[in-house]
């Protein structure tokens, strides 16, 4: 699960201008991009000395709750400021998440603040702090996160499933011996903590791991998806990232992949220098003319390869002309879905079954397939149109409701099927996706329909 960073006023400067200017307006848009790029919880923060937290939280919060497309994921209310995080529970629709508390104040302050978040019936995520101060060895995160699960769930009764832990994602290859396994601490201790806390979920702020990259967003990439792919297997739920930097795993060039993991997976004493003097080549080559080069590699194969890549990657550049010439080569459109787009799409299933490719990444996967059907649909509706000039197709085949099922969003294959039966004269009732049986059965009923189908992934 993504968790958008970016209505974050300490980490995007554009978001913390337009919160100080007022142009709340425009600051919904910032979170409205984050849902479309594929985030499933966003985080909100106004701790910055020159805004009214409390003032600036309840107004973004109340005017977030009136835009569905952004409503629809949950908020994540991100203070250090305790009066700035009620005020925010009090403006949540449905449930929410609270960011964060900790056993820094203590353990009545922790138990408090505990109770008062159950009473919103929020989630919340916990850091890995006491009054000693942040863990970093895996030894201490297990320990503090240990002592707050007790404290939550047998004294308070917080409902387990309802805490994140947060076990601190900090800073590797600062060239300091002490931080080297840092994220080997941070992913050890998300493997015990999903051992033996039971229902606890795990989270971090992964851009965390790659600071000493600042600059060089082709390091820092790669090091977020390797942290990530390492992170996820051992358990990790969520975390707060930038979804535009992120590399897909199994697109990290070899040579880095490997600098990248000796550094996080602590593998050799040399690892920092290693990945350092490669980053600064990189540096001096020039990362701008190396993607420029790689573009254009990519356009040189077969129309099918483009296709894989172009879903894979998500990019749609080029998409309605790869897709133009996959039709002439390969005659009907169906043949174009179900040929090279179904396997492109199956490559990124793979990926993403793998833990490789992940969610937002996914999302800017299914938005070039759609464009890649949309500009497939005239021709199907070409073909119907000739079939019946031809008089092969005459009468109506029958009505269909169709719909995704509830609890999924999957529609790409349903769009096709509709599409599909259409151009074969059926009439097609589209109820949409998140259908629950009882409307289908309904709707089913009252347009006397012949046939209902319905996709669920
Ligand atoms: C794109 C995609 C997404 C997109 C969907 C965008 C959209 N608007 O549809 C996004 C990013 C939103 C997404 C989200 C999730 N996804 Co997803 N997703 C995929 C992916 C990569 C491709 C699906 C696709 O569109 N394929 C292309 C179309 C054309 O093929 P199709 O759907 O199979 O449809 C064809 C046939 O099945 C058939 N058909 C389909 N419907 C119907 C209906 C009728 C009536 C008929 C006759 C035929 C028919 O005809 C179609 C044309 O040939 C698949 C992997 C894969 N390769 O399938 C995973 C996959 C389906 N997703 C998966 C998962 C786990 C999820 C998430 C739960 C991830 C998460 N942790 O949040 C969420 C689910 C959210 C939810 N509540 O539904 C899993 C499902 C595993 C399972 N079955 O348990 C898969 C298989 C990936 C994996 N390997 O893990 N996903």
């Amino acid at each position: 699960m993504m968790i958008g960073e970016r209505t974050n006023v300490a980490g995007s400067p554009k978001f913390a201008k337009l919160i100080k200017e007022g142009k709340y307006e425009e600051a919904i848009a910032i979170a409205r991009q984050q849902v479309e790029n594929g985030a499933n919880v966003i985080d909100i923060c106004m701790d910055e000395g020159m805004i009214d937290g409390v003032a600036a939280m309840t107004r973004f919060l109340l005017l977030l709750g009136s835009e569905p497309e952004v409503a629809k994921a949950p908020f994540m209310i991100d203070s250090s400021k305790w009066e700035v995080i009620e005020a925010g529970l009090k403006c949540l629709q449905g449930k929410g998440i609270v960011n964060s508390i900790s056993l820094k104040e203590g353990e009545d302050k922790f138990r408090q603040n505990a109770r008062l978040i159950m009473q919103y019936g929020a989630a919340v995520v916990v850091m890995a702090f006491d009054e000693n101060g942040q863990a970093a060895s895996y030894a201490e995160k297990i320990r503090i996160c240990e002592r707050a699960y007790r404290i939550l769930v047998d004294e308070v009764g917080f409902p387990p499933e309802d805490i994140i832990f947060d076990p601190n994602v900090l800073t590797v290859a600062t060239g300091i011996e002490e931080h080297n396994n840092y994220a080997v601490d941070f992913i050890e201790a998300t493997r015990w903590i999903k051992q033996n806390l039971p229902h606890a979920k795990v989270s971090g702020g992964v851009s965390n791991i790659s600071f000493s990259f600042r600059g060089n967003n082709h390091v820092r990439e790669a090091m977020h998806s390797a942290f990530l792919y390492h992170a996820i297997q051992a358990g990790m739920d969520m975390g707060i990232v930038n979804a535009g930097m992120l590399e897909v795993y199994e697109e990290i060039a070899p040579e880095l992949r490997e600098l990248v993991e000796d550094v996080l997976l602590n593998r050799r004493p040399d690892a920092t220098e290693r990945l350092v003097d490669f980053g600064e080549k990189l540096k001096a080559a020039g990362e701008g003319p190396k993607d420029a080069k790689k573009e254009e590699e990519w356009r040189l194969g077969t129309v099918e390869a483009r296709l894989s890549h172009a879903l894979v990657k998500g990019i749609d550049t080029h998409i309605d002309g790869d897709t133009a010439e996959a039709l002439e080569k390969l005659g009907r459109p169906l043949s174009v879905i179900e040929g090279p787009l179904m396997d492109g799409m199956g490559v990124v299933g793979d990926l993403f079954g793998a833990g490789k490719m992940f969610l937002p990444q996914v999302v800017k996967s299914a938005r070039v397939m759609k464009k890649a059907v949309a500009y497939l649909t005239p021709f199907m509706e070409a073909e119907k149109a000739e079939m019946a000039a031809r008089g092969e197709v005459t009468k109506a085949q029958g009505k269909i409701v169709l719909a995704t099922v509830k609890g999924d969003v999957h529609d790409i294959g349903k769009n096709i099927v509709g599409v599909v039966l259409a151009c074969n004269n059926y009439e097609v009732i589209d109820m949409g996706v998140m259908v629950s049986c009882e409307k289908i059965l309904e709707r089913a009923k009252a347009e006397k329909a012949d046939l209902i189908g319905l996709s669920g992934l």
